[in-house]
């Protein structure tokens, strides 16, 4: 044993490199394993004389404190190398199911709805849903102070002026706004979002949904209507449906009308679903009043026109059989589940 000897290993040792655990296991081995160099020479620290051991005692136990400790200082950073080129996550898991939503059965109907009218040659328009007064009630022949304007409660944003802000209780407004820009002959479809103040209950909300349509040009009778009425029916609720029309009224047309489909449930028997009678009312329509055309600026005299309006939670309700409103809102999936029309991605 010399110290050159020493004094080279400790060198060797202090320069080592290593990329992988392997090779920190190959250099242990190589100086510090049963065979090893560093073993080696304190076999042979045992057999020389009291003066040498003096001297090599110190150095040897350094020596093998520095190696030690420079296999330990390698091997960490192996390990972390290793570590750091292994993915974060465990790509080998399962992946999260991915679950397809489903239509909501308002959008479901307002689809079938504008797809018909659409055939039929109609476009869609839609519209703000905060309006004005204007076309909310006063293009539509509803007077100030009118009585007529009680039939719709409505959510008033800003008042004490003479076209208050509010939340459009109908989607005419759409159609007036229609008027007002589109060349005539004019064939629109409107669905929409409306807001009425009423309690809420099984029957009433303060939201739902509306598709309102509207037709005007030279000529369009009260028999034009009937006939649309009756197609789009028999597109909506089967080949076999007939309809009929009761008087009614409502501020924006003359002559207005409910209307009734024939209960496709029990084929005019009657049944729970029609409380006996054999017939469901399903909207209501009617001839533009000749002063809703003139508000927007239409020759009354040259132009007439019909419309119509239905509710798309009441359609819902039919084809359904939901006999609650507040399922529409409340967002239970065990209800939007039952609507198994899964979105095509
Ligand atoms: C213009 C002119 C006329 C739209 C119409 C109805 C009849 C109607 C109700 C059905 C159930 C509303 O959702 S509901 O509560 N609607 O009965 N709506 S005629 O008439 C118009 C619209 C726009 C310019």
């Amino acid at each position: 044993m010399t110290r050159e000897e020493i004094d080279r290993l400790k060198a060797q040792i202090e320069e080592l490199k290593c990329k992988t655990a392997k090779e920190v296991e190959e250099a242990r081995i190589r100086f510090l394993g049963k065979k090893g160099e560093l073993t080696r020479l304190f076999e042979e620290f045992r057999l020389i004389d009291k003066e040498q051991k003096k001297e090599f005692g110190k150095v040897l136990n350094e020596l093998k404190q520095s190696a030690t400790a420079k296999i330990e200082e390698l091997k960490e950073m192996a390990q972390g190398a290793a570590e750091a080129l292994m993915p974060k996550e465990d790509l080998t898991m399962p992946g999260d199911p991915y679950e397809l939503g489903s239509r909501h059965p308002v959008s479901i109907v307002r689809q079938e709805i504008v797809d018909i009218f659409r055939k039929f040659g109609y476009d869609v328009a839609e519209g703000p849903e905060i309006e004005d007064d204007y076309h909310v009630f006063e293009a539509l022949n509803f007077p100030p102070n009118h009585p007529a304007r009680d039939m719709q409660d409505t959510f008033f944003i800003s008042s004490g002026h003479l076209n208050p802000l509010l939340l459009r209780t109908h989607t005419s407004s759409v159609q007036v706004r229609a008027m007002e820009k589109m060349d005539l002959p004019i064939r629109v479809i409107c669905p929409g979002r409306v807001f009425r103040n009423e309690a809420i209950s099984a029957r009433a909300h303060c939201i739902f949904h509306q598709v309102e349509g509207l037709y005007i040009d030279e000529g369009v009778t009260f028999a034009d209507l009937k006939q649309s009425i009756l197609l789009f029916a028999r597109e909506m609720f089967g080949p076999e449906t007939e309809i009929r029309m009761r008087p009614s009224y409502f501020p924006f047309t003359e002559p207005s009308a409910e209307v009734d489909v024939s209960c496709n449930i029990c084929h005019g028997k009657g049944c729970n679903i029609c409380k006996g009678t054999g017939w469901l009312e399903i909207m209501g329509c009617g001839m533009v009043d000749p002063n809703v055309l003139e508000a927007s600026g239409i020759d009354s005299k040259k132009y007439t026109g019909f419309a119509f309006g239905m509710g798309l939670e009441r359609i819902a309700m039919l084809k359904w059989r939901v006999n609650d409103l507040r399922h529409y809102f409340e967002n239970d999936m065990r209800f939007l589940q039952e609507f198994d029309t899964a979105i095509e991605v």
